[in-house]
């Protein structure tokens, strides 16, 4: 009993000091938040790929404090980023999932709950959303109109500015979303989208209703649809789910998506140099349809796939540059990098990526990816850069995308989080500046509707079939092969238990979206 007491007393004095050095942190002028997508833990040189080199992230790697066990909510991108960006698990709410393009936002807006990107914006700091956004927009009465003010749009979440593809790459609408505006749009030639797969807009050009000639004729060979749900408008040489017309002046060039996106970041720093920022930057690679510049092209040994990689590396180095331009110094620029959800190789076009990264694992050493339960659905790349202040080395502690929010508000000294904000949401300050080894002791991990496994330090319960369930030692398993289940059963009864109380706290599942719009998505 007196060990444990002393035990106890240890522990505490420790966590008293270590909250009394985080702060003393400084409150970085830029907080930039690098989301990559689809990028696996296993994607890139600055993680053990010496196939696709990216000398921007492998500098952050050397500089900065890099995680191993970092997840993202999520395998799949609308979730993950909606617990970023409100710090509440995203399989609380019904229906969530991968959302349409032409969906309403989903987000609590301004007035609604506290958001990560409204409580920079009340902490004095101009905040910004640039490329991929996929959290819907508009108040969900069909069809949206693109053709003027889109309302709510990130400027009701708590962006200042935005500069956004309303969901990805391989759906429609084709186009650019500036603050609510379609950029570049010609009034004369409205934008008009139906995600109803059978429906045809007048001289649409379906990839559906074409002939093998006409595929092999008007189409970009990476461009072509593997699948039934990537063969509606073909625009720009590639095929894509669901079904737009006009809005041609408008219409995105692929090759040029990274670019635009980091031109638009640069503008935004560029023009707030002097002020505190937040940046959240989303790039579109990896994610399909993989369709790099052509400077990118051959600039990997895993084909296209490698290329889009080595192009987002590029917007990494883009973004740093534009800070460093604008006179945020390295130990005022607080960034971190990771990923939405884990890799995934063959993602409905054929694009020659399955013989490209034959051989290759994107999740080594897990199995599993983008979908999955397994490790590498969420288990991310996931640096944090500050130098003067976050040593570099090397992190294995257990954390979660949806400890950001929380764990920013105690760097900025933000202590007014509404009680029904950032629910599951922990701060982990201590462990993602490094002055703590101690992360969280369980994660959740999602893919989609409620399906849940639940992280326990080293061990790991998946759902099994037959609704059975699994378990696994990641210290000894990492590719979770061997069900210790039967093993011990004791174990597996009380980590059921533990994913059942996780479920009922903070509102339970299946909790209607808390926001005003109608739901209708
Ligand atoms: C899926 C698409 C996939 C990708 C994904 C969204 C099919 C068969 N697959 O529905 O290609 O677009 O949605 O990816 O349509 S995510 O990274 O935004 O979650
Ligand atoms: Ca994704």
């Amino acid at each position: 009993m007196q060990t444990l007491l002393r035990v106890s007393l240890g522990i505490a004095l420790l966590c008293a000091a270590v909250s009394a050095q985080t702060e003393r942190l400084p409150k970085p002028r830029a907080i930039i938040i690098f989301y990559a997508d689809d990028l696996g833990y296993n994607d890139t040189s600055a993680y053990g790929c010496a196939k696709v080199p990216c000398p921007h992230l492998e500098t952050l790697a050397q500089q900065g404090l890099v995680f191993t066990d970092a997840h993202s909510t999520s395998s799949v991108c609308t979730p993950s980023r909606y617990s970023l960006l409100t710090g509440t698990y995203a399989w609380r709410y019904r229906g969530m999932g991968i959302l349409p393009g032409d969906a309403r936002l989903i987000l609590p807006i301004k007035g609604e709950q506290l958001t990560l990107p409204a409580m920079m914006q009340l902490a004095g700091y101009r905040t910004a959303a640039i490329g991929k956004w996929h959290l819907g927009l508009g108040r969900g009465i069909k069809p949206t109109n693109w053709n003027g003010l889109i309302s709510p749009s990130p400027r009701e979440v708590g962006f200042d500015e935005s500069f956004i593809m309303a969901a990805t790459g391989d759906r429609v609408p084709c186009v650019f979303i500036q603050n609510g505006r379609v950029v570049n749009l010609d009034p004369a030639d409205p934008i008009r989208v139906n995600y109803t797969p059978s429906f045809r807009f007048p001289n649409e050009l379906v990839a559906a209703d074409m002939t093998e000639e006409q595929l092999t004729t008007q189409l970009k060979p990476w461009g072509r649809s593997a699948d039934k749900q990537h063969d509606k408008t073909v625009i720009a040489g590639i095929s894509r789910i669901g079904h737009m017309s006009g809005g041609k002046s408008a219409l995105w060039n692929d090759q040029k998506i990274a670019d635009r996106i980091n031109e638009a970041a640069v503008r935004f720093i560029r023009e707030n140099a002097g002020h505190p920022i937040f940046l959240y930057f989303c790039a579109n690679d990896i994610h399909v349809p993989r369709d790099p510049h052509p400077r990118w092209r051959g600039k990997s040994q895993l084909g296209i796939r490698g290329d889009v990689t080595v192009q987002m590396d590029d917007s990494l180095g883009v973004v740093r540059n534009a800070l460093a331009e604008a006179g945020y110094k390295a130990e005022e620029t607080l960034l971190i990098f990771t990923s939405d959800n884990g890799p995934v190789i063959a993602d409905g076009y054929l694009d020659g990526a399955l013989q490209d990264c034959a051989g290759h694992n994107p999740a080594a050493p897990y199995s599993g990816g983008k979908y999955t339960l397994r490790e590498g659905g969420t288990r991310m790349p996931f640096i944090v850069h500050w130098p003067g202040v976050v040593q570099p080395g090397k992190s294995a502690a257990l954390i979660c995308q949806v400890d950001i929010s929380r764990s920013l508000a105690h760097l900025i000294g933000f202590s007014a989080i509404p009680q029904d904000s950032m629910l599951d949401s922990q701060n982990m300050l201590p462990a993602l500046c490094g002055l703590s080894k101690q992360g969280r002791n369980e994660l959740p991990e999602h893919n989609h509707a409620t399906n849940l496994a639940l992280r326990f330090n080293h061990y790991k319960l998946m759902p099994g079939p037959n609704a059975s369930w699994q378990l696994f030692d990641l210290s000894t398993d990492p590719v979770e092969q061997n069900d210790l289940a039967p093993k011990q059963p004791e174990l597996v009864r009380m980590l059921i238990q533990r994913l059942h109380a996780i479920k009922q706290q903070n509102g339970g599942i299946n909790c209607s979206l808390p926001t005003a719009a109608p739901d209708t998505w």
